[in-house]
């Protein structure tokens, strides 16, 4: 039988700045590729997260390409953490720039991807019932663009209008004299409850487990700071790639317990001051030492209590795991909000959500009535986008039952059984504890010389390896068993979607190590994957 041809070399599934950045990357080296994108529009997670309040909690300097040093000069970021109306604006700005629009096709949803041995293709077939053949399948579908819907009885049904914080409209709310619900209390929450509770009348906040929130302290950037950063971006960008996050930080070499509490309070005090997720760099052993954590945690449960008014609220308000075990808040008057007299908190943990009946909502001991309830509950991450997809490998073998135990792969990359199917950001990779931009433009730029040495070289398959993904699951495990984080559950390790597998999915060896031993792989001819 002759043999089939494929539509395109690579198929790209999602428009975030991944996909986006995939495109520019694939046609340099001279190779056709399209993507195909659920929504309407480009930008990913920026496009979907419209809440009130939603901006980056990297610097925008920082939380932006580096791959085109023009760009980089001729964006101005107007504030330190950019709004999401203005990094959606910069996304638009890139794809026209370097014209990817015409590679994207919107509103169309890749519902399968099923290998086809024969002809070693993957076919790929989408929500608008097209079918196409591809050489490289690349998911680059986000580890944070699932939304997760909590069962609560009766929320399909409640009389008033619910919103989902990954799922805004496009044209607003208007809150001005609602009684508002929000539940969650994580960073989506964090962000739109102070906007929310300006115009509602009044807002009831349900959580679960209280959150460890930093003030973000954002300002408008000059153009004196602007003209500064753009004059050192490179070194910038050089100081960034060595650290464990791929964000310029300085990270202190002292230890939490070795210091004189006097000097511990001032340095926190100083990261307090200073504002956004540095407080974690405060001292080397916060992350990885329960003491040295514990004295972090007091700091901030301390301030927690000296800006809350009320002595209740403040102490709901207080967290109980280790600060960082789950993915620190970076907000702006977040708790001083609970000062408002049309703000309100209810603590699920002494009296959880038991059902929504027409507009009201009951909790074990009260009854509330709501205009709007906001659902900021989160993701299903890192892995619930590719679950979303048929992905199907060799034998037919699909990526859920392969995942059935967790999602084992080699470097986040690939995953064996699935030749010529990569990851961008996925689980297995350092990607959600890092600045994203640079773990997207490093996971792009491998995949690229990848396919680069390739085609160079006449090899059409690419393959991870049992062993390494063996070898490359008990690293994983091995660096993120070094972080208190490792035992607080999160969606890190799937904890907050029932029924999943509790792994911890993030690599945590850090960015500069992560890349280097990416390369390391390069260069010993591709160890760990088979070419063929
Ligand atoms: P996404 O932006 O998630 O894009 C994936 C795209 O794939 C989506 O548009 C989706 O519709 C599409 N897709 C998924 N499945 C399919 C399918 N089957 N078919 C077709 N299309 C599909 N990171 C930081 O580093 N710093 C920050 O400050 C920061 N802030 C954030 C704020 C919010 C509110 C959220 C939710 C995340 C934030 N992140 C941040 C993480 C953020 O997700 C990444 O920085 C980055 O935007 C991810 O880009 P991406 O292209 O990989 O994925
Ligand atoms: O989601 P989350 P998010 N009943 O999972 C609660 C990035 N991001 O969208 O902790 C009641 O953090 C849940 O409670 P609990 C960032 O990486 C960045 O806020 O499971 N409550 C929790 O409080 C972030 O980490 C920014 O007990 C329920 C909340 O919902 C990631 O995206 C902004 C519940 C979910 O919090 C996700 O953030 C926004 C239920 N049944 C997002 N189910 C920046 O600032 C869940 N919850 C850059």
């Amino acid at each position: 039988m002759e043999k089939q041809k494929p539509d395109v070399d690579v198929l790209i599934v999602g428009a975030g700045f991944s996909g986006l950045y995939l495109i520019h990357r694939m046609r340099q080296i001279g190779l056709s590729c399209h993507a195909f994108e659920a929504a309407a529009g480009l930008g990913g997670t920026w496009y979907w997260n419209r809440y009130p309040g939603a901006r980056c909690d990297v610097a925008s300097f920082e939380y932006s390409f580096s791959f085109d040093k023009e760009l980089e000069q001729e964006w101005e970021w107007s504030e330190k953490y950019a709004p999401q109306p203005e990094i959606l604006e910069y996304a638009e700005h890139v794809a026209e720039r370097f014209d990817l629009k015409k590679s994207i096709s919107f509103s169309t949803k890749v519902t399968s991807a099923i290998y086809d041995e024969d002809n070693k293709l993957w076919s790929i077939k989408t929500s608008k019932n097209s079918a196409h053949k591809a050489r490289f399948v690349v998911f680059a579908t986000g580890c944070l663009s699932v939304p997760f819907t909590p069962p609560i009885v009766g929320l399909a049904e409640f009389a008033g209008s619910t919103y989902t914080t990954g799922r805004w409209p496009h044209e607003g709310v208007g809150f001005t004299s609602q009684k508002v619900a929000v539940i969650g209390t994580g960073s989506s929450a964090i962000q739109s409850i102070p906007l929310i509770a300006k115009v509602a009348a009044e807002v009831t906040v349900f959580q679960r487990t209280a959150n460890y929130s930093v003030p973000a302290r954002n300002a408008i950037t000059t153009p004196e700071e602007s003209n500064r950063t753009k004059a050192s971006y490179a070194a910038l960008r050089e100081q960034a790639k060595t650290t464990h996050s791929g964000i310029v930080t300085s990270p202190s070499p002292k230890s939490a317990l070795e210091v004189p509490e006097e000097e511990r309070l001032a340095t926190y005090e100083k990261r307090w001051t200073d504002g956004g997720l540095p407080f974690l760099a405060a001292f080397s052993d916060v992350m990885i030492d329960q003491k040295a954590n514990d004295t972090a945690s007091e700091f901030f449960k301390n301030k927690i209590r000296s800006v809350v008014k009320d002595d209740e609220t403040a102490e709901a308000l207080c967290p109980t795991f280790p600060l960082g075990g789950k993915r620190m808040c970076v907000d702006t008057d977040f708790y001083e909000t609970f000062n408002r007299d049309n703000v309100s908190l209810v603590n699920l943990k002494k009296e959880p959500i038991e059902s929504i009946e027409g507009s009201t909502l009951h909790t074990t001991s009260r009854s509330f009535e709501f205009d709007s309830i906001v659902l900021a509950t989160g993701f299903d991450a890192m892995t619930g986008a590719l679950n979303a997809v048929d992905i199907r490998g060799k034998e037919d073998f699909p990526l859920k039952q392969a995942w059935s135990e967790g999602p084992d792969n080699y470097l986040g990359l690939m995953v064996n059984g699935f030749p010529n199917l990569f990851t961008v950001t996925g689980p297995g990779s350092p990607s959600v504890f890092t600045n994203m931009l640079m773990a997207i433009e490093q996971h792009v730029d491998w995949i690229t010389d990848c396919l680069e040495h390739m085609s160079v070289n006449d090899l059409t398959l690419i393959e991870a390896q049992s062993q390494a993904q063996l070898d490359w699951g008990k690293e994983v495990q091995r660096a993120a068993s070094q972080f208190l984080r490792s035992n607080t559950d999160s969606w890190y390790t799937g904890a907050n979607i029932e029924g999943k597998k509790n792994v911890f999915m993030p690599y945590m060896g850090g960015l500069p190590v992560y890349r280097e031993t990416c390369d390391e792989v390069a260069r010993e001819n591709y160890r760990g994957f088979t070419l063929t």
